[in-house]
Parts: C-alpha cells; structure tokens; sequence
C-alpha cells in the first residue's frame, strides 16, 4: 500500500488547481447567482484537456480513470461544486455505453466527450423511482428492428447542454430489475423533449431538467448491453461514479475548511483569534480527521473502479465512500458557516452557498440511506469482513 501521487497524477492536480482558481473561483458567485450552465467554465475545462481525463487513451482521453478524474473535481469542488459536476458529467452519462455499447459508440461518445464535442445526460430518475431504481415505469417496446420508448425522466443534470442521453427503460415490466433495458438517444430524436429548467436550492451552475419521450423510435443498435440486462449496466454506472460524487464532497469539504480557517485566523473574539478558542479548534480538528478518513476511502473507491472492481461484491466499498465523503460536505459547510457567524450567513461570502450545495450531494446519485442499505447488505451477505 502506498500513499503517493504518480508524478503524472500530480501534474493533474497542479493543472486542475490551476484552472480551479483562476477561472473557476472568480466565476463561482456569479455562477450561482445566474443559475445558467457556465460555457466558458466548459471551454476552459476543454481547453485544459480536463474534459477527457477520465476516457480511455484508446478513445482520444488521458486515461487517468476514476481517479484522476476524482482528483480534478476534487480541486474544482473545492470553489464551485456545480463546476465539479460539469466534470463528472464526462462519466456519468457516457458510462452505459463504456460499460454496453459497441466498440464504435463508444469511439464516438468517448471521443466526443474527451474533445468537447459531445456532451451528455444520464436518464434513470423518474416522478416515482429514483431510490427504488428497478422501480422505473419507461417503457420501451420492441416494433420491428426498433424500439419504441415512452415516459418521464425527472431531475435530469445536464441535459439543457446534452448531445445524447442514455436512458433505462423496461422492456419486460413484469421482470422487475432482470426486465430493464438501456438505450443511448441522440438530441433531437422525435418525441424527445427537454422540459423547463428546474428551480433548485444549489448547485445551480448545472441545470436540471425533466426529460420526456414520447414514443420515440430508436435503432435496436441504440441497446446498451442485453435486452433485459440493463440493471447491470445502471448498477455498473451508479457503482463506477460514486467515488466521483465522493470527489464533490471532498473538495467542498476542503473549500469551506479552508475559508474558515482563514476567517477564523483573522478574526478576533475576546483579544485573541478565534482560532486560538479551544472550542473552534476543535470542531476544526474533528472535520479534518473525518476529511482525511473520507479522502482515504474516496481515493481507495476511485482504484477499485480502475481495476474494474464494481460488482455486487466491491459495490460497499464504493458507496463507503459516497456516504462519507458527502455527509462529511454537509457537516463541514454546516460547523464552517457556523465558525464565520453572522459573515457565513451572507451572500457576501461562499460559506452559504457551499451549505446549499452541500445538501444536493446526500441526495444525487443514490442518498445516503441507499449507501447504507448497500453497505448493510454486504454486511448482511459477508462481503465486508476483516
Ligand atoms: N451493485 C451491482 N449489482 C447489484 C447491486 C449493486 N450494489 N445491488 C444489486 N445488484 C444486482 C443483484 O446481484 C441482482 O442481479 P441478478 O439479477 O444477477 O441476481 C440485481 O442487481 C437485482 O438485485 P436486487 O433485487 O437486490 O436489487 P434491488 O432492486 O433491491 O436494488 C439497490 C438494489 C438499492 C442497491 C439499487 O436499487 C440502488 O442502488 N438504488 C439507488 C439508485 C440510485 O442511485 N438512484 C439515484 C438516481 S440519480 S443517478
């Protein structure tokens, strides 16, 4: 076990902090304050090459994986986490079709991912199953050599911005989870419409949408995997992210930390800086351990998925990480905007945005009661022993 960064991983987060502070960090307010996807945050990421950190070589990317992928939305996070999520939208969405397409979709979206050209949307939530997702009620109904898909996809990120959506849809109801099927559509498909932008507390830098089809036709080679296999395309994709979101949290989590270390170093209570109060010192020191613990299980979640570790088995592991590093997000936004006072609670500081934005990341992408069921079950079946 080793704990160091290859020189090639450190370049990537000397270039990611770089980008993260003189471009994201001044845009960060406006961003939020706007509530419009950022193009020119886009671009920069593009012209870094940080769009492609996590596709393949093979595909056009730098095949830095998971983790290298995790360590650039760690940095970018640490100022705006609506920023980070336009960065992990390079794996959510593309994901179904690393994991099912055919060797030339995934040149295609890959390579259009690495280079900017192509952006996406990862369809599974639904107005009645999100946690529950073999729950889904899209349908999609083979009728020659197409399939027909109908239904309503809610709370969609990214997809005022995407190119092509991968969507889970059932293909035979009665099957539960082993009837679930998964397709890639392409933007402007007839029947696919993107619906109004969504108000939402945070993260607001990357809208969210619903997204409705309405008996759109697909080629059977839009199928992602096996006809009724998609379960394990959609458990593969949530399974391989989930140290990305982890990734969120972290750098939120160092992003508030860092600012109320700051603030509390120059401002002064009872004669001295607050920082020297025993009572913050403590609350300070309290995050800090639980940031390296999360950081640990983040980084070790990212290589599991590197070496293709994300089955049933490893799933724990992976949601660990998830769990901790996001409901570590929210403590550490909640005792930072505490430590600032009356300051924190403005809008003339990140603190309050970091607290709103903080709550998406125990919500999105399996909340963090579905990471314990996860890990409760591989209690429950021996996977997590010592
Ligand atoms: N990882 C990989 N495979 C898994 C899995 C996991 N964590 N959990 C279950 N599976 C597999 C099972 O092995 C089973 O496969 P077989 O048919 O080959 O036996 C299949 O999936 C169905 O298993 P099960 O019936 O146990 O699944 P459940 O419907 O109970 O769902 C959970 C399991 C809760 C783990 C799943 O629904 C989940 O992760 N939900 C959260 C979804 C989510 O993140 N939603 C947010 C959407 S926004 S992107």
């Amino acid at each position: 076990m080793q704990f160091e960064f290859t020189p090639e991983q450190q370049e990537l987060v000397a270039l990611a902090r770089r980008i993260a502070r003189e471009q994201v960090a001044p845009r960060a307010a406006a961003i939020d304050e706007v509530g419009e996807y950022p193009e020119e945050i886009f671009r920069a990421f593009r012209d870094a090459g940080l769009l492609g950190v996590g596709v393949p070589e093979a595909y056009g990317g730098a095949g830095m994986g998971t983790l290298g992928l995790g360590l650039a939305v760690e940095q970018v996070a640490q100022y705006c986490c609506a920023s980070g999520l336009m960065l992990l939208l390079t794996k959510l969405p593309l994901m179904p079709i690393m994991l099912g397409g055919t060797e030339e979709q995934k040149r295609h979206y890959a390579g259009g991912t690495a280079d900017g050209s192509l952006r996406g949307a990862f369809c599974l939530s639904e107005p009645d199953a999100g946690s529950d997702a073999a729950n889904i009620q899209t349908r999609a109904v083979r009728k020659g050599d197409q399939y027909i898909i109908s239904g309503t996809k809610n709370w969609i990120s990214g997809a005022g911005q995407a190119d092509f959506f991968t969507v889970a849809t059932k293909t035979d109801p009665a099957a539960g989870a082993r009837g679930m099927s998964v397709f890639v559509v392409e933007r402007g498909t007839p029947g696919l419409t993107v619906g109004k932008k969504e108000r939402k507390m945070g993260v607001k830098g990357v809208p969210i949408h619903q997204v409705v089809f309405d008996e759109v036709a697909v080629p059977a080679s839009a199928m992602l995997g096996q006809e009724h296999q998609g379960f394990k395309v959609i458990m593969g994709t949530l399974n391989s992210v989930r140290p990305v979101v982890a990734a969120r949290g972290l750098g939120l989590a160092e992003g508030a930390m860092m600012y109320a270390l700051d603030y509390a170093r120059q401002r002064k209570t009872f004669g001295k800086p607050i920082i020297e109060h025993q009572g913050l010192q403590w609350m300070l020191a309290d995050l800090a351990v639980r940031l390296e613990g999360a950081r640990l299980l983040t980084y070790r979640a990212a290589i599991e998925v590197d070496q293709g570790h994300t089955g049933k088995a490893d799933a724990w592991k992976l949601s660990a990480a998830k769990l901790s590093a996001t409901d570590l997000a929210v403590q550490a936004a909640t005792d930072c905007l505490q430590i600032m006072g009356a300051a924190g609670y403005m809008q003339d500081y990140p603190m309050e945005r970091h607290y709103r934005d903080a709550k998406q990341l125990q919500i999105v992408e399996g909340t963090s009661q579905i990471q314990k069921n996860v890990i409760g079950r591989a209690l429950l079946e021996g996977d997590l022993h010592w």
